[in-house]
């Protein structure tokens, strides 16, 4: 496959700097490196990153939220043209974040493209959080917290929300796996909606591949377009340090490496996110190494070396 990379240097949608790194660091991870290994054709685009610097050093956190906002929203529409053109010439777009405010673009993007061919969008959130605030229900005001609330259609946000570059996606084709950590107004919009939460506590009960094999046969029924979001948060700490907003009791080494490759073997993802690596808090690129092997695993690498050809899911019910 031919798979084009794009950084998107910001923070701007979180409390805690430093995720604007992300992107280098899985570069010198050796991201690019990795996917070529499987034989894949990759582009990288290089980054978009706001005009200029910031000259100061106040924490993102104390930064006046219009500027913050401004900032998120100016990312969001030039990633979503530039990922439109990418997924239009037929290519699978990789963007490396950056926080999570940037799968506003990211999301859109893959809306616009497949809203175009008339194709159903499913994403996969794989997440310590839901990301499912509104201005209105948001505990911390950071937009990190809200895209999937604004990409599903939900009231609250502003007319500096909307724009030509906003993707619509149906809150019941969106699945959260890994969550642990919901607000309360969050959790009341969650279920309104339908949103399937694959929590921790599922993940416990049931294992991912059975949570997985009904969610891949969902999208494949309907011929859709399945776009992962990945967290980094969604992994346990003790294997994943490098991120601002962690949370304990995470998905296991091998759940996420089983998750990957299940994606993988189903043939049904188009687009991928990674996000939310703060290469600052990192130690020593443990987390940006671990990212660029579970983007393998999604890539075709498995344990005995040969990439398993498309697989058949057989549901249970
Ligand atoms: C919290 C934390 N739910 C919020 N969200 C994070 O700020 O809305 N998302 N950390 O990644
Ligand atoms: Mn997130
Ligand atoms: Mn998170
Ligand atoms: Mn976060």
């Amino acid at each position: 496959r031919r798979i084009d990379l794009v950084g998107i240097a910001t923070a701007a949608g979180a409390s805690v700097r430093g995720c604007g790194m992300g992107p280098e660091a899985l570069r010198v991870a050796g991201l690019a490196e990795a996917l070529l290994e499987l034989e894949h054709e990759v582009v990288d685009h290089g980054d978009l990153r706001r005009p200029h610097p910031l000259l100061d050093a106040t924490p993102a956190s104390q930064r006046l939220p219009d500027e913050r906002r401004r900032d998120v929203l100016d990312l969001a529409s030039r990633v979503s043209d530039q990922g439109l053109a990418i997924l239009d010439a037929g290519h699978f777009p990789v963007f490396l974040g950056g926080d999570h405010s940037i799968a506003m673009g990211t999301v859109s993007a893959v809306a616009r493209h497949c809203t175009a061919q008339g194709k159903p969008v499913f994403v996969l959130w794989i997440d310590a959080h839901a990301d499912f605030n509104t201005p209105d229900t948001s505990p911390t005001g950071n937009l990190h917290g809200m895209p999937l609330a604004l990409l599903c259609g939900e009231p609250g946000f502003s007319d500096e929300f909307q724009g030509a570059w906003l993707g619509r996606i149906d809150p019941r084709q969106v699945s959260i796996i890994g969550a642990r950590s919901v607000d309360r107004e969050e959790r009341k919009l969650l279920s309104a909606r339908g949103v399937e939460v694959l929590d921790m506590r599922k993940i416990d009960e049931s294992g991912v591949v059975s949570l997985m094999r009904t969610l891949l046969a969902r999208v494949k029924a309907v011929g859709g377009h399945l776009h992962v979001s990945l967290d980094l948060d969604a992994m346990d700490p003790s294997i994943a340090p490098g991120g601002g907003t962690l949370v304990p009791g995470g998905l296991s080494y091998r759940e996420a490496h089983l998750i990957m490759e299940m994606l993988h073997d189903s043939g049904l993802v188009g687009s991928l996110d990674v996000v939310e690596l703060n290469p600052f808090l990192d130690h020593g690129g443990t987390s940006a190494t671990l990212l660029v092997d579970l983007v393998a695993s999604l890539f075709g690498r498995t344990i005995m070396g040969e990439a398993a050809g498309p697989v058949e899911f057989v549901t249970e019910d």
